[in-house]
């Protein structure tokens, strides 16, 4: 079994502990690889290899930092087949969408790289004569990052890009369940010529990897995607000592569907957006918000093409949903499935883990709809799995208040022809994403991505607000009239 160490300043080193971890197929338990497990000494040597190289990486021009990620992106692309089935075999979504979250990853490497030629600032005219105003973007210095597992590939690539192409050096801390994905995204960094200390991988538990991350002195921006609960304690700790935090974190997405709508396309769309991913997407749609009039039609066309879908082997390509990702993800869901039941919510498809013969190798639920009230805690926590709670309402108004309360607010999606409705749901949905007539997943990556209430802390990636978080705005002010000229006391 191949065993990868830490890679720090361009070296794959032991941890210093010795200790190490394994990851494991979700689909069949399969031992995949074995990984150095750091700790808080080892993120102390990861930051020091990466302040050692900041000034050299700062010093590259930016479009040949640009470079670099682009080439990582043509490595990436020639190998999509092989890496797609590597997010596969490790996290356990279907292949066409371990394709996907490789796509993503390059569709965002790509688009950065061409940010090394843009990083623009402002230049505006002095109050004064013959002086020049203008604000340039600096690298932060050294950036911390903390990925999740449910995007291997394209979550570390929306970090990583903004952060390279700005000239930060980077410490990252990748989700213990998909380490042998960061570590092949490392290794393209390598080979599209990274120069060591650049990027720094500490692989290991939140605590102490993560938390070190975020308290250590050196680093100074963070960026994390994961629970609220970790999101909450990352911003904590990271408050205290000034940084600068990035923080991604859950949702509770609603699909609003209206009289009007085109129902064969808001049942293609919930099945896309509730099922995709085994659920495990912060922008899975997780509410099914119905006009009472369509209700029953569109609860009956759901549910039939639900029970519909095949679960099993992700890389068979025939498969609809594969296996969530790791026995306690499973314990979790199966746990709120239970909360549905005993809160009174009506199953009505679904709701059980799938055993005998090779389910029993992986942690398979059923895709589950349940007819729920709006209020019961399976309508308004985040679930993180193949489960989707319907509930009823009587008009526009109604589904908007019902999408809107709760803590979350990153995706959302509205099913309607009605022009002045769409229009009013983009104005008063509470969530960082609206989508008319498209499910609640599928960001791309050219456009901000991020949610407001407890979704985030304003930060949104991708996009041309990707580089926020990883610079800082210096203003810059030229006198070139040879006097000393004195703003605001000058006539
Ligand atoms: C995430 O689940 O953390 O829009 C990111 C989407 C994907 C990104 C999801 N492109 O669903």
């Amino acid at each position: 079994m191949k065993e990868y160490g830490l890679y720090i300043d361009g070296q794959w080193v032991p941890s210093t502990s010795g200790r190490t971890f394994q990851t494991r197929s979700p689909a069949t338990g399969e031992v995949l690889a074995a990984f150095a497990e750091g700790d808080r000494e080892d993120v102390g040597k990861a930051v020091k290899a990466a302040s050692k190289a900041r000034l050299k990486w700062r010093l590259l021009p930016a479009p040949k930092r640009g470079e670099i990620l682009l080439k990582a992106a043509s490595i990436m692309r020639r190998r999509k087949e092989d890496l797609g089935k590597l997010v596969t075999r490790e996290m356990g979504k279907v292949i066409s969408e371990g394709k996907g979250d490789v796509q993503e990853a390059i569709d965002l490497l790509e688009y950065i790289a061409g940010e090394g030629r843009r990083l623009f600032g402002e230049t505006t005219p002095s109050e004064l004569p013959r002086k020049f105003c203008m604000t340039v973007r600096q690298p932060v210095g050294v950036a911390g990052l903390i990925t999740p597992w449910n995007f291997p590939f394209a979550v570390p690539c929306w970090k990583l890009g903004p952060a390279l192409v700005a000239g930060n050096t980077v410490v990252y801390k990748p989700a213990s369940l998909t380490p042998l994905c960061a570590a092949t995204l490392v290794t393209i960094l390598e080979e599209a010529g990274l120069p060591p200390g650049v990027v720094n991988m500490v692989t290991g538990p939140a605590d102490p990897v993560g938390v070190a991350i975020v308290e250590h002195p050196e680093i100074g921006a963070v960026s994390f995607t994961g629970s609220v609960a970790s999101g909450r304690d990352v911003y904590r700790r990271a408050s205290a000592l000034l940084k600068k935090v990035g923080l991604e974190m859950g949702g509770k997405n609603p699909q609003i569907v209206l009289e009007d709508a085109d129902l064969s396309l808001a049942v293609e769309g919930v099945l896309f957006g509730a099922f995709g991913t085994a659920g495990q997407r912060c922008t899975a749609t997780s509410r099914l918000i119905l006009h009472e009039k369509i209700y029953d039609d569109m609860l009956q066309r759901l549910v039939s093409r639900t029970k519909s879908l095949k679960i099993g082997d992700p890389l068979d390509s025939s498969i609809d949903v594969g296996p969530v990702c790791s026995g306690e993800q499973e314990e979790k869901i199966l746990g709120y499935i239970r909360i549905g039941k005993e809160e009174g919510a009506k199953l009505v498809t679904g709701g059980a883990k799938l055993e005998g013969g090779a389910y029993d190798n992986g942690f398979f639920i059923e895709p589950t709809i349940f007819e729920a009230v709006h209020g019961m805690r399976i309508t308004k926590e985040e679930i993180f799995g193949p489960v989707l709670s319907i509930i009823k309402v009587r008009d526009y108004e109604e589904a908007v208040r019902v999408a809107n309360d709760v803590e979350y607010g990153l995706s959302s999606s509205i099913y309607t022809a009605d022009l002045n409705l769409a229009f009013r749901a983009i104005d008063e949905l509470e969530a960082g994403i609206t989508y008319i007539n498209a499910p609640t997943i599928g960001a791309e990556v050219h456009l901000p991505f991020g949610g407001v209430k407890h979704t985030g802390n304003g930060a949104r990636e991708a996009g041309s607000t990707a580089i926020e978080e990883f610079t800082e705005i210096k203003t810059v002010f030229i006198d070139y009239s040879g006097s000393l000229q004195k703003a605001q006391i000058d006539e």
